[in-house]
């Protein structure tokens, strides 16, 4: 061949190629509505992660755009509401239901439904601790065995390992009950995890924030602390409780929904992916695999996810039928 048909020859491949590609995502974006990419928020924990990434690959395989962007969990309602942010997968109720009910009773945003998974967050401790101390999970006892819970640099007190600061959390709970604590904020999530590998070596207790479903359901057991049971009123009415001077002295509620939401124009934009997001709907143990992809297996979020979805056919396929 000589080279000048040669290189027409790469020429003409390389514009077919170029012409396929667009006008495939021509076709693309006539099904799904708009070319426009779906944006959808990344958090900062793994399950969300994963979870948003699999979400995502769903869109893709209806033939939607997406783009993925790191976002902040206090911000993202009000992102969505003005549409700069499509979706959200993961409203945590304990966590992220005072901002979602404000975002909605401003309107922009709509509901798409919950998942089955029932959430917990709050004082968790592994199975190895509870042994460590009878009486655990319940609180009374691991008030009496603060000292079990003591770090060098805490004075000889209990250390509560607690989320990133900028989850929130209110820690008015360790002074309403009178309990030997203090608090260490982790300042990235995995240091929570590195923090209760550590303790599980040296066979030293821990007790820290953790949530579920979650990967260390299936890698440590474990239980959340038994605190006296939450009430509404226990957080506003002083007198509530066993501490009759200071509201939190109770736990966190047992049970909490998981709910997906939405930018109010995306039925109209892209209608497909919106009736797929009203079908999603994940159970306790697809999300606590989710995270045992990355946590265990140490596999990056694109690539957990779609190990996720190639070992889970049965549950995603359904649906995406009926998207009409
Ligand atoms: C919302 N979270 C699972 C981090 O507690």
């Amino acid at each position: 061949m000589s080279n000048i048909i040669r290189k027409l020859l790469n020429i003409v491949s390389v514009t077919i190629v170029i012409f396929s590609f667009f006008s495939f995502n021509n076709a693309n974006a006539e099904k799904c509505g708009s070319t426009d990419p779906i944006i959808i928020p990344l958090h900062n924990w793994t399950s969300q992660l994963v979870m948003s990434h699999v979400v995502g690959q769903l869109f893709e395989k209806i033939d939607c755009r997406v783009f993925y962007e790191p976002s902040d969990v206090q911000g993202v309602f009000e992102s969505i509401r003005v549409g700069d942010i499509i979706i959200t997968v993961q409203i945590w109720e304990r966590s992220f239901s005072k901002l979602y009910k404000q975002a909605l009773s401003k309107g922009g945003i709509v509901d798409a439904g919950n998942h089955d998974a029932i959430t917990r967050e709050g004082w968790w401790l592994p199975d190895f601790v509870i042994k460590m101390c009878p009486g655990l999970p319940n609180w009374e006892f691991l008030k009496k065995c603060s000292n079990m819970f003591a770090r060098p640099d805490s004075n000889g007190k209990g250390v509560y390992f607690d989320g990133p600061v900028e989850w929130l959390h209110d820690t008015r709970r360790i002074e309403a009950l009178g309990m030997n604590f203090v608090t260490t904020n982790v300042k990235n999530v995995n240091d929570l995890w590195v923090e209760i590998e550590n303790a599980n070596k040296a066979k030293k207790a821990i007790v820290l924030f953790n949530w579920s479903p979650n990967f260390t359901d299936s890698l440590y057991g474990g239980q959340f602390v038994e605190f006296p049971e939450f009430d509404k009123k226990c957080e506003i009415d002083k007198t509530w409780g066993i501490n009759p001077n200071m509201t939190h002295d109770c736990g966190d509620p047992a049970g909490g929904y998981l709910k997906k939401a939405a930018w109010e124009g995306m039925s109209k934009k892209w209608p497909r992916a919106y009736k797929l997001l009203k079908n999603i709907n994940f159970t306790t143990k697809n999300i606590g695999d989710m995270a045992v992809y990355v946590d265990v297996d140490q596999m990056p979020y694109a690539q957990a996810a779609r190990s996720w979805i190639i070992d889970n056919k049965e549950t995603w396929k359904p649906w995406l039928l009926n998207l009409e």
